[in-house]
């Protein structure tokens, strides 16, 4: 067996195979292996003249086949799964090798597992991957963690591999230690979740309030994608929206069953951040939103609630509407982003990582689902300033969104009295409204807890914890 493999890749069912192939087409030579032998021969009898690949039906034989020091990517069903993998191969390996998990692992996770494996002496590498089959093929983002050592020696190859941005620059950096790259892939996809939900809350506008056809409202997506919405998103839902089905003839989006799951990560994005306290508000509508149109015996007993009685609008005032829905889609979206960035912001912060965001939009802006011509405008806005508080701190967001928001309370108002769900845009606008505030009723909030709990408050006017004696003379003391 040669020993000539400069990477080797176990999992090769959709993404693994695509990522071996993906290496092999920029000239590494590959070794393969996956617990099922055939998948290993499948793909070198397909596609075996892509490149140079060395089949291990054994995990020595495997081990054998890679150069020093090795690198090894699991690329299979994320959490036990990986584990098991991780127990065959690490009794194999030697100090100064690397693991590399491309999957969909939990962080923290992926922090136990560089834990453990680094006291052998290996290097273990949690890196997030976007971008689906496709992505793994022709160019994924990478969101590496782990060692700088190792991204030293692996960082090259991802490189070559990723896919590349528009001026050029490859969609992969060191994200930082241990879990950082499967943590801040875990909020894109959260970030994902959030754009999809605003856009289908855009789409249910256009349909239920406008009246326009799935393949007028897939004309106006695809004008909104040559502006400031231009994303991979916004190009393929005019793809699905102006799809027809061939056995019925009927619009593709209305023969579909309206019932989305979520699970993995979306769900972890929104559990981790009530851990971290950081308001991931439209992420959470967004994941709730799909859990919602799952509970179909729900939605089934809930039909006959009444509702408003407006009428949809004329021909003559849908075009404006279209308009004012984009503002109401893109300053929704600044807002998914800020808090998605707080959230990296939250986690970089509590597990010491040291995380660029300005970086992190930048490896975002090809190969990933939510690759936008936007993201530019974040890396910018943390280039201009790396310890930007927020997104809607930079002059630039707060000027386009203070410059959206008559149309967005517009839009949302038309939603309520209309009676069309929009739990996106309303959240967005809400913690937008919530940061500009000048006053919050947090301060009832600590007076109704004072008030049954002597929980104490701080005052506005002097250091210090105070209680109110409410049973008694309403007299305050120290807290
Ligand atoms: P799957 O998540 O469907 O996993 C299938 C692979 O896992 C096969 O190679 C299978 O081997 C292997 N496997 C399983 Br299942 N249990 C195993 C075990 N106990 N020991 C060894 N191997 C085991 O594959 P995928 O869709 O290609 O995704 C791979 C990873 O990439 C996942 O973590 C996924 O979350 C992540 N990811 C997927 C996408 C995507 O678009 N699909 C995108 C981004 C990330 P077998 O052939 O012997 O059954």
């Amino acid at each position: 067996m040669s020993t000539s493999a400069q990477i080797g890749v176990t999992g090769l069912a959709v993404m693994g195979r695509n990522l071996a192939r993906n290496f092999a087409r920029n000239g590494y030579t590959v070794a393969l292996h996956n617990r099922t032998a055939s998948r290993t021969h499948a793909l070198v009898e397909e596609f075996g003249s892509e490149g140079d690949f060395i089949a291990a039906e054994t995990a020595k034989e495997f081990v054998a086949a890679l150069e020093r020091p090795r690198r090894l990517v699991i690329m299979v069903k994320a959490g036990e799964p990986t584990d098991t993998v991780i127990r065959e191969f690490a009794p194999l390996l030697e100090p100064g090798d690397m693991i590399i998990d491309g999957g969909n692992a939990h962080f923290a996770d992926t922090r136990r597992r560089e834990r453990e494996l680094r006291e052998q002496g290996l290097h273990f590498v949690g890196a997030g991957i976007s971008g689906g089959e496709e992505g793994a093929l022709h160019g994924p983002s990478i969101m590496p963690g782990g060692s700088v050592e190792s991204y030293g020696s692996l960082g090259p190859m991802l490189e070559k591999i990723s896919a590349k941005a528009a001026d050029g620059t490859p969609c992969v950096s060191h994200v930082g230690p241990d879990g950082a790259g499967h943590f801040v892939k875990m909020v894109h996809n959260g970030i994902e979740y959030a754009d999809m939900q605003l856009i289908g809350e855009a789409y249910q506008l256009l349909r239920d309030v406008a009246g326009y056809s799935p393949a007028q409202i897939a004309d106006i997506f695809r004008t909104w994608n040559t502006g400031r919405l231009d994303s991979y998103l916004i190009e393929i839902t005019a793809e699905v929206l102006s799809h027809v089905d061939a056995a019925t003839g009927k619009p593709f989006v209305d023969v579909v069953q309206d019932q989305a799951e979520q699970k993995g990560t979306g769900r972890w994005t929104v559990q981790i951040a009530l851990d971290l306290g950081v308001p991931v508000s439209g992420i959470a509508e967004a994941v709730f939103a799909r859990s919602l149109s799952g509970h179909t015996e729900l939605r089934e007993a809930s039909r006959g609630l009444a509702g408003p009685k407006a009428a949809p609008l004329g021909e003559s005032e849908a075009g404006a509407f279209a308009d004012q829905v984009e503002q109401a889609l893109y300053a929704s979206k600044i807002v998914s982003y800020t808090q998605g960035f707080h959230k990296i912001a939250a986690g970089s912060a509590e597990y010491d990582w040291n995380v660029d965001l300005g970086a992190v939009s930048s490896l975002w802006r090809g190969g990933c689902i939510i690759r936008a011509a936007f993201l530019d405008r974040i890396r910018a806005a943390y280039d201009t300033r790396p310890d930007l508080p927020s997104l809607l701190s930079d002059a630039t967001f707060a000027q386009e969104i203070g410059a959206a928001q008559d149309d967005w309370r517009a839009v949302l108002a038309t939603a309520v009295q209309q009676g069309v769900p929009t739990p996106g845009f309303a959240a967005a606008l809400s913690y937008y409204d919530a940061l500009r505030a000048e006053r919050l009723p947090a301060a009832l909030t600590q007076g109704q807890r004072d008030f049954f709990g002597a929980h104490t408050y701080r005052r506005v006017d002097r250091e210090g914890s105070f209680h109110t004696l409410w049973g008694g003379d309403r007299s305050e003391v120290a807290g």
